[in-house]
């Protein structure tokens, strides 16, 4: 049964500052996904392949027709995405001793004891949401595609991460223009079960609520270089992080070499960084650790303008709202 809708909080698609108050509410982003799945661009390795673009609107179909609370439909994997995915999976986990951070690799071994990792065996993500929910309170909904910034980081104001369910094209199973379940169950869900990286994201989140289009630009940057291409420091050597390195066979062996240039996480400079998006980053900025990251976005965040500042309450799954006036 579905609680009554806030009256006070109706989605108001004119306003474009517009936020969810209520966990719920984030339903309404699933019809506004940018990159809708089915529709490939020209130069997709799928684009072709009548077969893969079928299975992709099935999985557009899924997210779609998604509302919160709802289990997340099981996909029953061909042996096609599972040879995928297992290629994937022995590339990528034969690195990670060696080049993840120690919270990742604390968490790993956890997946494939609750959820199924396993080079011959695509995890579900219903059963991934539940290990996060009980590891740290975050959980899984699927998506279509790519959402706006302010969409997605809204998501993670409620400790919901936006999640595909689609394999990238089997032609080319070390790359993908778009994320796919590879880059979402291997690069980010690990994480996602770290206390202090759970805290560092939403932080992120909160931040975007309600904020001016320039400055959302700027937390989606800050997000682009941690939680997808974050590096860190532990015991005195650079680890990855994020989870465009942790899904990317090529740049995580890249990311610690000598070639890209290294900066201190500083949200001021990280957030008006530019960067490219088709090649190995350039440059990469290093945390000193998860809280310490996490301070410096707070503090960052209570810079922008924005006449109120929010809180998320855990027991009503709701974001409180304090004038600051
Ligand atoms: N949408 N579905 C989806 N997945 C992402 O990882 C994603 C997104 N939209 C924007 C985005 N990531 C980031 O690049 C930042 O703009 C937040
Ligand atoms: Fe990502």
């Amino acid at each position: 049964a579905r609680a009554p809708t806030v009256l006070d909080n109706d989605p108001d698609t004119t306003n474009p500052t517009w936020f969810p108050r209520k966990i719920r509410e984030l339903d309404v982003f699933a019809t506004r996904v940018l990159d809708a799945g089915r529709d490939l661009k020209s130069d997709h390795p799928g684009f072709t392949d009548a077969e893969y673009r079928k299975r992709r609107a099935f999985f557009a179909d899924i997210a779609i027709n998604y509302k919160h609370g709802e289990p997340i439909p099981r996909v029953e994997y061909t042996a096609d995405e599972i040879a995928t995915w297992g290629q994937v999976f022995n590339k990528l986990t034969a690195l990670y001793p060696t080049h993840a951070c120690a919270e990742f690799n604390r968490v790993f071994p956890l997946l494939v004891e609750n959820c199924g990792y396993r080079a011959d065996n695509v995890p579900q993500l219903e059963d991934i949401s539940q290990f996060l929910k009980d590891s740290t309170g975050f959980r899984l909904r699927p998506v279509a595609g790519l959402l706006s910034s302010r969409d997605f980081l809204a998501g993670l104001a409620f400790r919901v991460f936006h999640s595909t369910q689609y394999l990238r094209h089997k032609s080319k199973p070390l790359y993908t223009p778009e994320p796919d379940i590879c880059h979402e169950i291997l690069g980010h869900v690990p994480l996602f079960a770290d206390k202090g990286f759970a805290e560092f994201s939403q932080e992120i989140g909160l931040a975007s609520l309600g904020a001016s289009d320039e400055d959302v630009t700027k937390l989606a940057t800050v997000y682009w270089f941690t939680v997808e291409f974050g590096l860190c420091r532990q015991n005195g050597e650079l680890k990855a992080y994020g989870a465009g390195l942790l899904s990317s066979f090529g740049e995580l062996e890249y990311c610690l070499s000598d070639k890209p240039k290294v900066h201190p996480f500083e949200p001021e400079v990280t957030g008006v960084t530019e960067y490219p998006v088709t090649v190995y980053q350039p440059q990469y900025f290093v945390a000193e650790s998860f809280a310490s990251a996490k301070e410096k976005v707070r503090k960052f965040a209570a810079s922008l303008k924005k006449p109120f500042t929010v809180r998320y309450n855990p027991y009503t799954e709701s974001i409180e709202v304090l004038d600051n006036t």
